[in-house]
């Protein structure tokens, strides 16, 4: 409280002229700062709008259950590929079984994988995963509930 009516008494000192040519600078400075800061924090939100609503849509088709979109991560983390050609995301594969939520649901994942890639998404796993890897996901898979 001290330190604020010392400031306004000291910007009321000067000569009238003066200080009212400063303080239209001011109020031409701040405006134009409070502008471009109101325009920076609608774009912020803006972007944050967007991305939060991706994620939205996202977060949704998995609540859904949408059996493709685990087929399409599955090949997403095989595909996962290095530079000289091999590589899968091991953490995304286990990511995506511990998301499936029973095993009925997998069968249907198992079919959606074979109608997008034309593959068996079991012989992908062999092929993909080490067989600790291996392992691991179909411990998952056993664990999970029939329905
Ligand atoms: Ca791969």
């Amino acid at each position: 409280m001290k330190k604020r009516r010392k400031r306004a008494s000291g910007s009321y000192a000067g000569s009238p002229a003066h200080s009212s040519v400063d303080d239209f600078k001011t109020i031409v400075i701040y405006s134009t700062l409070g502008l471009a800061t109101a325009s920076g924090v609608f774009l912020a939100g803006r972007h944050f709008y967007k991305k939060s609503k991706a994620n939205g849509a996202q977060k949704k088709s998995l609540q859904e259950g949408n059996p493709a979109t685990y087929a399409k991560q599955l090949k997403m983390a095989f595909d996962n590929d290095t530079w000289f050609g091999w590589g899968t995301d091991e953490n995304q594969v286990l990511q995506v079984f511990n998301q499936i939520p029973s095993k009925a649901f997998y069968q249907k994942v198992q079919k959606a994988y074979s109608d997008l890639y034309g593959k068996s998404l079991n012989s992908d796993l062999e092929d993909e995963l080490s067989s600790d890897d291996y392992n691991t996901v179909i411990r998952i898979l056993s664990s999970k509930n029939a329905k």
